[in-house]
């Protein structure tokens, strides 16, 4: 018979071995996702190479998923590394080798199929899918026009599995899915003719429209969807926990929102007419001057689709326009400007480029020390507009409300208090038209944006070329950081 007496220290030896061996293989446990990432210092990330998620251009690696993930590394206060898919299926097959790439972010929309092999995010973005169909053809408007129609859709897109689901009810609808084209090429057919419909996502369309002049929106195809961030399944929630704080922060704190508006917000900011007259502009005005641009640009060490977008924003790129004020021509100098530049036909494209250039390395040269990159740009630009006095003005208003006389965001605030006698009665130059400025700044920065996606890099040692417009995403050059960044 067992004496109980007996068996306890047995019992309480044989408890502190087990607890002893629990706790040194909690010790040497497999670090979690997060951890592993800190340790390294590196967060490895796989997206495509397009121009709504990641691309390279001048100023280096841009895109709407590159710049929401790159806050997230530095968050992290780690290095970002990225790669980039050949197409869906690899996409996600990288995300699940082991050593491979920790996380998504490739305007992935989450569907059922999907979260079988990984698992999704807290969303970021609302996108409906659209059926894109080319300007003067016959618009469809229900699934049933889908028929006898050549589409093209993303292998292995969540939109192949909604073409795959409308094909079993409707087995007329014939579709091709390929692997070898991005969601601009599927544009780009779309524009030129090449297949008559495709499927897509809007922030997609919205973002490209202002390229192709003849894509037009046939209808929404099911209901809005959510694009979100994927990592490899399993049971380790580190990554994910920290990647949902992340964005339900960026949500709040307004920076995801500032960056839809600067990816995806041309048409709204344009207008539907806006983007195809500035898409026509591009292709029939820009490729007459720009050469002016780059020449001139170089000259004076500014960006020379900043320049350009100064002019389109000026006179829409026409030589010979005259504002009621009496400033004319394509960059709009006052005559003081153009005297003062040495220009002498204030009508002629190159004097007009060559002056405008010049004026503004001059007044940017001439802020104040203490604005740095990329204020210093917007700066810059509203002295272009408003004078560097009415804009001092403004920056000491500024510094008065407490706010930071340094930074664009803070002194635009200032600057339509210009144009009430309340405020302007009180400052040094007086009166001026302040909101004007402000609109100035915002619409060149989104022609300067638009620019920089339509434009490749200068090749290298700088030769002046013209008519270069491309459409971005596939370029891998790696170019010199001069630009302001954005
Ligand atoms: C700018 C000048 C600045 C000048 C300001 O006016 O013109 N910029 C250029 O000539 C490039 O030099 O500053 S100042 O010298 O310190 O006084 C203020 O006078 C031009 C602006 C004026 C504006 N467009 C370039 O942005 C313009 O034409 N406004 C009138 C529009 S309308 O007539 O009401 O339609």
């Amino acid at each position: 018979m067992f004496s109980p007496t007996v068996l306890r220290p047995r019992w309480v030896k044989w408890l502190i071995a087990t607890l002893l061996f629990l706790m040194l293989s909690a010790c040497v446990d497999k670090p979690s996702t997060l951890e592993r990432i800190k340790e390294d210092g590196v967060l490895r990330v796989v997206t495509r190479n397009s121009p709504a998620t990641y691309f390279q251009d001048r100023n280096g690696e841009t895109g709407f998923e590159y710049e929401l993930v790159k806050r997230f590394a530095d968050e992290l206060g780690v290095k970002l590394e990225i790669e980039t898919a050949d197409n869906l299926d690899d996409l996600f097959n990288q995300l699940g080798k082991p050593n491979g790439p920790v996380l998504a972010a490739a305007g992935l929309v989450s569907s059922e199929q999907r979260q079988q092999q990984v698992r999704f995010s807290h969303p970021y973005l609302e996108v409906t899918p659209q059926i894109i169909y080319r300007n003067g053809q016959s618009r469809p408007t229900n699934a049933a026009d889908l028929v006898g129609k050549k589409i093209m859709v993303l292998k292995g897109s969540t939109h192949a599995e909604q073409l795959a689901a409308l094909k079993k009810q409707n087995p007329a609808i014939e579709y091709e899915e390929s692997d070898a084209v991005e969601v601009v090429d599927l544009l780009r057919m779309v524009d030129e003719g090449q297949i008559d419909l495709t499927l897509v996502d809007s922030n997609e369309v919205a973002m490209n429209q202002v390229y192709f002049p003849n894509v037009r929106v046939a209808f929404d195809l099911g209901n809005a969807s959510h694009q979100s961030w994927a990592v490899a399944a399993g049971d380790d929630n580190s990554l994910l926990n920290e990647i949902n704080g992340y964005l339900d922060k960026v949500e709040k704190n307004g920076t995801l929102q500032r960056l839809k508006d600067r990816y995806y917000g041309h048409v709204d900011v344009l207008g539907y007419v806006g983007a195809y007259t500035f898409a026509q502009h591009l292709q029939q005005r820009l490729p007459k001057y720009e050469k002016h641009f780059r020449a001139y640009a170089k000259a004076e060490k500014v960006d020379w689709r900043l320049l350009a977008a100064i002019g389109y924003q000026e006179s829409l790129w026409q030589p010979t326009v005259t504002s009621k004020t009496g400033v004319r021509g394509l960059m709009m100098l006052t005559q003081n400007t153009a005297q003062a530049m040495g220009v002498s036909n204030r009508l002629d494209a190159k004097q007009s480029i060559m002056g405008g250039a010049k004026y503004l390395a001059k007044i940017k040269d001439e802020l104040d020390g203490k604005i740095a990159e990329p204020d210093r740009t917007w700066f810059a630009l509203a002295a272009y507009n408003v004078g560097t006095g009415h804009l001092e003005d403004a920056r000491i208003l500024a510094k008065k409300e407490g706010l930071n006389p340094n930074k664009w965001l803070d002194v635009k605030k200032m600057l339509p208090r210009l144009s009430q006698k309340q405020w302007y009665s009180k400052t040094r130059y007086g009166y001026a038209r302040g909101g004007e400025p402000v609109h100035f700044v915002a619409n060149i920065r989104r022609y300067y944006d638009i620019l920089t996606w339509v434009t490749q890099p200068q090749l290298e040692g700088d030769q002046v070329v013209e008519g270069n417009l491309h459409v971005p995403g596939v370029d891998k050059t790696k170019p010199p950081q001069d630009s302001p960044q954005l």
